[in-house]
């Protein structure tokens, strides 16, 4: 089934006349975009329901894909894409009379997620729907995503992201199927027929009402859902207080329901026990589990099979209440036996890890557990009871062990211990990271349950992050290896014949040339900056970490600038160095790092020695609509993390996808694309993971820095002066702490950069080197990871 652009055309004039009283001459950019949105939502709709009733009809195993993050980006051109619509919607938007690129522009990113860990989900979705394995996701229908960033003289500013107003023309509110969520409150049992009777009063009820967002495969008919809940109130106002004249108080229990779904915490890797955020947690949790249950009896008739028809995948430690909340449900609700739903939970939850860095981990204090959720904390101290009999014979009462393990220990929950307790499968993202999973981080459980550990490296949605974006290579790859690599991502594999092809590496360097270009017209009309084209597009994007070490990008960078002013009139390759990163709000070191490559950047674009040669640019707001325009045009990907610190990357896979090389370590998912691209295809540096692990409890940055005059000279820039700034706060964490041994690494960083420099002389080898990157990413791709997660957790088919 397909459309003409005459009937998509007419779609829009009417969603226009019935929606916005308007006609195409009268309409905004904003209506236009909603209009288009909402003729692609009606088909999408109506295939839902037919992949639906499809699914429930063949008694299919459904996947529930929970995650308190999905970044989205932009909808109307994948979604377009998806359906194999885009060039009628395309023309349709062109013949009312608007021009398609900027409509298309009009649209806000959803940017409901924080980084790595979102915009995995979203990319999943998309690669589930494409191999049409039932599923939906679950989230918050935050009102206001991640913050958008300002840099207001050099510092970040954080403004808020007011996505709805045209965000949400994808959302389908469905107030019939909203579900009651219970906080606080007192638990008081009784005995009925034998039967042990729970019985929760005086709780503060939240309603949670499902904003669905249809999701579209490529190449299929099949559609997922999206599922966002929102909070809401199920008292209009108190009338009682309202009467006695208390106007204000009287809607306060309104305000507190609705500020559940306010805000997504823009913490990325970091915990804090808030107790909004457990709010946030339990809310989605325990409408999502009410509703999927709900679901099935539906079908069923009964929950004793809910482990056969339904997967519970839960992103990182933040839905790990689905243990407790389906517990609850099944014995309280179904009046199960603990055994009997201990059996179905065990078999329907599995967990993914996404990050080992220690202020990561979940823990949230007993007393507001206690407090808020005084139920599921019941089911919880018996889940920690049971499991701790169990670590108690097989360690023998090691208490250290226990202490290690435990769900609940010394008045705190442990978030992903209750995960591995109370799931079917464990797995990390990249197979390094699953190896520090089992032999470090979880090696105590992995040594009594260790067919639960498992990896499934992480992957990207290449269609979005090469066929969608980058049209001339999209183009070329149809040419060589022609269209299936678009749903079989290991075709890719069919460009290395091309790889002496002369004619093929000039076009290659001619592709990124003309990428880099619009990318610089595009920074212009963004934020006036003038980007040296001539130079190595070099580009660090990704959250503000100081794991992540932007600080030892910068610090390379100031030693170059030393370089060309101790000596003008040195040979120098023109290099832009780009960043694109926000910092968490309350994360005081990384919004110096901010500060100081913007200072950076100010002194070297302004200084005269480094005029065409030295450029460094920090783009503001960093967001999954920048990452589309910025991927095609960078010739230079860095994923310099301390080793062991990066569980995957996401990333690396997109630069690969369109050609960047990449100077990194061998950390995360840049292990895997070592072992596809072989040394000399990539720029490895620094220590290993084991030799950092090693290290650490000897390591003396001093000692890098006394022993060695060019590295000291550049760090003490940092403490001179730059850019008239003092960065002396900088200077000394580094000297006297380097938490993430900076000082070590930065020697063999400098010359994997200078082999890179050197390379990028030699074009034709460096386009070589950039094809067979492209070449053997396929391997990245979602739907080879998806396909991994059906095989080897869910156990569910997909289309081949
Ligand atoms: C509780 C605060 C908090 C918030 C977010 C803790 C941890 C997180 C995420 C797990 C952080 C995250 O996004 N991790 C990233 O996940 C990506 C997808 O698997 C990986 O590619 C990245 O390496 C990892 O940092």
């Amino acid at each position: 089934m397909t459309y003409s652009t005459q009937q998509i055309k007419d779609s829009i004039i009417q969603k226009l006349r019935l929606n916005y009283g308007c006609t195409e001459q009268q309409a905004s950019d904003g209506e236009v975009l909603k209009a288009c949105a909402m003729v692609l939502r009606d088909i999408m709709a109506e295939r839902g329901v037919t992949s639906r009733q499809k699914a429930e009809a063949e008694g299919q195993r459904k996947v529930h894909y929970l995650s308190l993050e999905f970044l989205m980006g932009r909808s109307l051109m994948k979604n377009a894409y998806n359906l194999d619509l885009l060039p009628q919607l395309r023309s349709a938007i062109e013949e009312l009379g608007f021009d398609a690129g900027r409509i298309f522009d009009t649209e806000p990113d959803a940017g409901l997620g924080n980084g790595g860990l979102g915009r995995l989900a979203a990319c999943y979705l998309d690669s589930m729907t494409t191999l049409e394995i039932p599923a939906t996701g679950y989230s918050i229908c935050y009102e206001l995503g991640l913050f958008r960033q300002k840099i207001v003289e050099g510092q970040q500013v954080e403004l808020p992201d007011d996505w709805m107003p045209l965000g949400d023309a994808w959302l389908m509110p469905k107030p019939q199927e909203a579900e009651e969520v219970h906080f606080g409150g007192k638990i008081r049992t009784r005995w009925d027929n034998n039967h042990l009777m729970v019985v929760h009063e005086d709780y503060t009820r939240v309603l949670a009402v499902p904003c669905d967002m249809e999701v579209a495969g490529y190449g299929t008919e099949h559609v997922n859902t999206l599922r966002l809940w929102d909070a809401k109130s199920p008292k209009p106002i108190d009338m009682t207080l309202f009467s006695q004249g208390q106007y204000l108080r009287s809607g306060e229990e309104r305000a507190m329901a609705d500020v559940i779904s306010k805000v997504l915490y823009p913490e990325d890797n970091h915990y804090e026990g808030k107790s909004l955020r457990l709010k946030q947690q339990y809310f989605f949790v325990s409408a999502t589990v009410q509703s999927i249950t709900r679901r099935h009896i539906q079908t069923y008739g009964t929950l004793k099979n809910f482990h056969e028809k339904n997967v519970i995948q839960i992103n990182d430690t933040h839905p790990a209440l689905v243990v407790p909340e389906l517990m609850r449900i099944l014995i309280d609700d179904a009046g199960l036996s603990w055994d009997e739903a201990w059996h179905i939970t065990t078999n329907s939850v599995a967990y993914t890890n996404h990050t080992v860095l220690a202020e990561a981990l979940e823990c949230w204090p007993q007393q507001l557990m206690e407090d808020l959720l005084p139920r599921v904390w019941q089911i919880l101290t018996e889940i920690a009871r049971r499991y701790q009999e169990r670590i108690e014979a097989y360690y023998n009462n090691d208490l250290a062990k226990i202490a290690k393990m435990a769900v609940i220990w010394d008045g705190g929950v442990h978030m992903a211990n209750l995960c591995i307790a109370g799931g079917m499968a464990v797995n990390g993202v990249s197979a390094l990271h699953s190896d520090i999973l089992r032999n470090d981080v979880f090696r105590n459980q992995c040594a009594m349950e260790p067919e639960k550990f498992k990896n499934v490296t992480n992957g990207v949605d290449h269609r979005r992050w090469l066929s969608q974006i980058n049209a001339p290579l999209d183009t070329l790859l149809k040419e060589t290896v022609g269209e299936g690599y678009l749903t079989d991502a290991s075709l890719m594999k069919g460009l290395e014949k091309y790889a002496d092809d002369a004619a093929v590496l000039k076009r290659i360097g001619e592709i990124k040339q003309a990428n880099k270009e619009a990318f610089a017209r595009w920074a212009k009309r963004q934020q006036g900056v003038v980007l040296n084209t001539d130079g190595i597009f070099d580009v660090q994007v990704k959250r503000l970490h100081e794991y992540k070490r932007q600080l030892l990008n910068a610090l390379h960078i100031i030693n170059l600038y030393q370089q060309l002013r101790d000596n003008p009139n040195m040979d120098f390759r023109p290099h832009t160095f780009l960043f694109g990163a926000k910092a968490a709000p309350g994360y005081a070191v990384a919004k110096r790092i901010i500060r100081m490559i913007n200072a950076l950047a100010t002194q070297i674009n302004n200084d005269p020695v480094c005029k065409d040669r030295l450029q460094v640019v920090f783009l503001e707001n960093y967001r999954v609509s920048m990452a589309e325009m910025l991927m095609p045009a960078s010739e230079v990907s860095q994923q310099i993390s301390t080793a062991g610190k990066e569980a995957s990357g996401t990333g690396n896979m997109k630069f690969m996808m369109n050609g960047a090389l990449t100077v990194g370590t061998l950390d995360g998912a840049n292990v895997e694309m070592h072992e596809v691209l072989g040394d000399e295809n990539m720029f490895l540096f620094g220590l290993h993971a084991d030799e950092v692990a090693n290290l650490r409890p000897n390591y003396d940055p001093q000692m890098f820095y006394n022993r060695d005059p060019m590295l000291r000279n550049t760090v003490d820039m940092l403490k001179h002066g730059i850019g008239g700034e003092n960065f002396e706060d900088l200077w000394r964490s580094l000297v006297m702490r380097d938490e993430y041994m900076l000082l070590a690494d930065l020697p063999s960083y400098a010359a994997a950069e200078q082999r890179m420099v050197e390379t990028y002389g030699d074009r034709e080898k460096w386009n070589r080197m950039s094809l067979l990157n492209i070449a053997r990413s396929g391997i990245f791709s979602a739907d080879r990871s998806i396909a991994d997660y059906a095989n080897t957790i869910w156990h569910v088919p997909y289309r081949k």
